[in-house]
């Protein structure tokens, strides 16, 4: 049996698409977090100085959560099938990262948060969501690449969970990608997962 850790801050963001893909494939895997205070200790131990990072028994650890997520997945047949189909996923994981990313995650001052989130849902995250939401409702597929659950499914759950933090209602405007996360979060293995994992802000 392989013995996984992944390493990763007790938040979720870009630690936890790797977090859900192992709850759904239901394998498991040390889920080593870590507090802000220890991270100068932890970062010269890894491989570019970031987190997440996947250690696989004894091999070099993987790091860059796009390169773990796809790992995993065609480890636990959570992949797209195909090498242009996992292209497509691979795209998709980044898009959504991408402008993620652009949250205010640490602005304290709620009015200077609030103009910032307006910001990066408005020039941003919701272009992004829109095209999104064009294309899937026009594939007619259940997922967003392909017939079956693929790991740029559970990112992009995890993706709208955060999104979510910042503005609760931003999904209603995108009917088909908010029934796609609603599906995702009424499988079993996520369910169960998401019932008791952690608290985080974020
Ligand atoms: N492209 C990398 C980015 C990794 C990254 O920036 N990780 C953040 C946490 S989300 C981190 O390590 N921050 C600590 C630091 O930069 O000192 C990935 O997707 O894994």
């Amino acid at each position: 049996m392989t013995n996984y850790k992944l390493l990763f801050f007790n938040t979720r963001v870009r630690g936890e698409p790797a977090r859900l893909i192992f709850a759904e494939a239901g394998v498991e895997y040390e889920d080593k977090r870590f507090e802000e205070s220890e991270w100068p200790e932890i970062q010269p131990t890894t491989p570019f100085g970031k987190v997440p990072v996947l250690y696989i028994d004894d091999k070099p650890p993987l790091a860059q959560s796009g390169a773990i997520v796809a790992y995993l997945g065609r480890e636990f047949g959570l992949d797209a099938g195909s090498p242009l189909a996992d292209a497509y996923a691979h795209m998709l994981f980044k898009t959504f990262d991408d402008v993620g990313m652009l949250l205010p995650y640490l602005e304290e001052d709620p009015v200077k948060k609030a103009e910032l989130t307006e910001e990066a849902l408005e020039e941003h995250i919701n272009p992004v969501l829109a095209r999104m939401e064009k294309d899937f409702k026009a594939g007619g597929n259940d997922f967003l690449v392909g017939k079956k659950l693929t790991y740029v499914d559970l990112g992009f759950w995890n993706f709208c969970d955060i999104v979510s933090v910042f503005d609760k209602t931003f999904l209603t405007k995108f009917p088909t990608l908010d029934a796609l996360c609603k599906r995702v979060a009424a499988r079993p293995n996520i369910k169960k997962y998401l019932e008791n994992r952690p608290p985080t802000p974020f």
